[in-house]
């Protein structure tokens, strides 16, 4: 009960506390590391909003995707005040406290494309519950469409691994989930061989593969669950000589695989839309800021790109910037 009282409390306060005149309204966006492609891309569409709005949105991270390194810079921005940081918590629990800290400032706090705690905000359960909503890619979800296509395309029967960044990330953890959950449920002659973490680093991914391949000579398919995972994975392939033989299935769509998949080496990227992403949480922040209520999680949709519509123009605007 006493939790519940909080969140509502911290709700109300969030909207009374906080409704700006239209104009002055103050927007950072923290990423989870400012060179990917994702983020890139998730800024550009949160200075389409912030243009469509007549306002100014900050972008401000770090360059590695790491908490550690995450955390001076919510600092740095907590301490020049915006109303409102829209961010990717770089870890499900260790960023609760210093996203805590923006909270009890009085700063409005969105999260984008991963969450902290368990990602249901405003509902009086949890440490992590502040935050006023959650605007992503439905991650399990994509996790499921990597599973049916590598399944399909295996004709439904082989040895897969999936390469992923590190536990407690939200994303990576939920695409791995869906995976194994749809490969578990429907495709019984798929066997999901033991996950490799590469710490978001492409080489060591690479590296990986050859260090499968070496075990497991009939591996058939790898699952990349995000871009450096998945093109490190398709480096891994291309150095073995094997894209005939392996499934590569991307998460993320940068340039970089869109080529690999024009060579032939990954067979499908599951695109997220993150200036999709990017855009509305800057919505939902000025809604926020302006005395409006906002959805507590916003769901955001995936564009599948495969050898089939790789040179589709209609495509063209899922590719990330870089
Ligand atoms: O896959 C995206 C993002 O959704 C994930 O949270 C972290 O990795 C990326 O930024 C791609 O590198």
């Amino acid at each position: 009960m006493r939790k519940i009282m909080t969140a509502v409390a911290a709700a109300t306060f969030a909207l009374a506390g906080a409704a700006k005149a239209q104009d002055d309204v103050s927007i950072t966006l923290v990423p989870g590391l400012t060179t990917d492609a994702f983020y890139i891309t998730m800024n550009r569409g949160a200075q389409a909003a912030a243009e469509a709005l007549g306002i100014t949105v900050d972008f401000q991270g770090a360059e590695e995707f790491d908490p550690v390194l995450q955390t001076p810079v919510l600092d740095a921005v907590i301490a020049r005040g915006p109303d409102a940081i829209l961010i990717a918590p770089t870890d499900t629990t260790q960023m609760i406290e210093p996203l805590r800290r923006a909270h009890e400032a009085g700063i409005t706090i969105v999260t984008v494309d991963t969450f902290i705690d368990d990602g249901m905000y405003q509902d009086g359960a949890g440490d992590g519950d502040f935050p006023m909503t959650y605007i992503a890619s439905d991650n399990v979800g994509g996790g499921r469409m990597a599973a049916r296509f590598m399944a399909e395309e295996m004709g439904g029967s082989g040895k897969v691994y999936v390469s992923n960044v590190r536990p407690g990330i939200s994303t990576t953890d939920q695409r791995e989930e869906g995976f194994k959950a749809e490969m578990a449920a429907n495709y019984p002659d798929i066997e999901v061989l033991e996950t490799q973490y590469n710490e978001n680093d492409a080489s060591l991914a690479a590296s990986q593969f050859q260090a499968v391949l070496a075990r497991h000579p009939d591996i058939g398919g790898v699952f990349g669950a995000n871009l450096f995972s998945a093109l490190g994975a398709g480096n891994g392939v291309e150095g073995a000589d094997m894209a005939d033989q392996v499934t590569v299935i991307a998460f993320d769509a940068p340039g970089s695989i869109v080529n690999n998949i024009e060579s032939g080496l990954v067979d499908a990227a599951i695109a997220q839309h993150p200036a999709e992403i990017g855009y509305f949480g800057v919505m939902a922040a000025y809604a926020l800021l302006t005395g409006n209520s906002v959805p507590v999680s916003i769901g955001t949709g995936f564009t599948v790109i495969n050898a089939d519509n790789v040179n589709d123009p209609d495509i063209a605007k899922f590719i990330y910037s870089e």
